[in-house]
């Protein structure tokens, strides 16, 4: 059996997170398809065997399961030493980007991406607006922090590089961002990470989730 099995689908960025360091670290793993979307992770035994928030990624290694995406990475930073901080000092900055990550920007980014791309009823107006006015205002906060700098925190990718990145993989037509036209320091970060080894996207690295229905 593979060191590390992940438990998730291709269509969740959280998972994907994960999914990327593995792959990007080289590292024995293997998918194993949980999928939102059939609802899988509301059964009530899946919860009591797995995950009691109901939640994907978790990564089960050592007969332990690991859930949250930025408390796995982390874990298997400081065990594995890929993608780890450098200093105190910056292992304090990549936990910052990783917190404001999971808080705002995939907080809200994800959720308008599900909205507008999954969610069964088309959302209202108003709900959509908001979501794409947090996630504006948060991508332009990564844009600026990115201008003239290669990575999130130091001068090597980190954790908080691969956390913040799962949703930038994704097609414009989910997203409906298109961020080559209009973040250029975000374009080029993503190009860095695209071309480390290993690395694949979203929907070639984990099974399930084929983007459908599109609204
Ligand atoms: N902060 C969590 C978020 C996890 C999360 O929201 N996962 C979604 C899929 S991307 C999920 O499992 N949702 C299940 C549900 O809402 O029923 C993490 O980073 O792992």
């Amino acid at each position: 059996m593979p060191t590390y099995r992940l438990h998730g689908f291709g269509r969740s960025g959280n998972t994907y997170k994960v999914a990327m360091y593995l792959a990007t670290a080289g590292l024995d793993w293997e998918p194993v398809l949980v999928s939102v979307a059939a609802g899988d992770t509301r059964k009530p035994e899946w919860r009591q065997a797995f995950n009691p928030m109901g939640e994907i990624p978790v990564l089960e290694t050592d007969g332990r399961r690991l859930t949250q995406s930025g408390a796995i990475l982390t874990e298997l930073a400081e065990r594995t030493g890929h993608f780890a901080a450098r200093t105190p000092e910056d292992r304090t900055e990549v936990l910052r980007w990783i917190l404001w990550d999971n808080h705002k920007f995939t907080g809200y980014f994800a959720m308008h991406r599900l909205q507008k791309a999954f969610a069964p009823q088309p959302p209202h107006p108003e709900v959509l607006a908001f979501l794409r006015a947090q996630s504006e205002q948060h991508l332009a906060l990564l844009e600026s922090h990115l201008a003239g700098r290669d990575w999130v925190v130091g001068t090597q990718p980190t954790i908080a590089d691969l956390s913040l990145a799962g949703y930038m993989f994704y097609p414009t037509a989910e997203t409906t961002f298109d961020l080559a036209a209009t973040h250029p320091a975000i374009t080029a970060w993503t190009r860095r990470i695209a071309a480390l080894p290993g690395w694949k996207p979203p929907y070639e690295l984990l099974p399930g989730g084929v983007p459908v229905p599109l609204r």
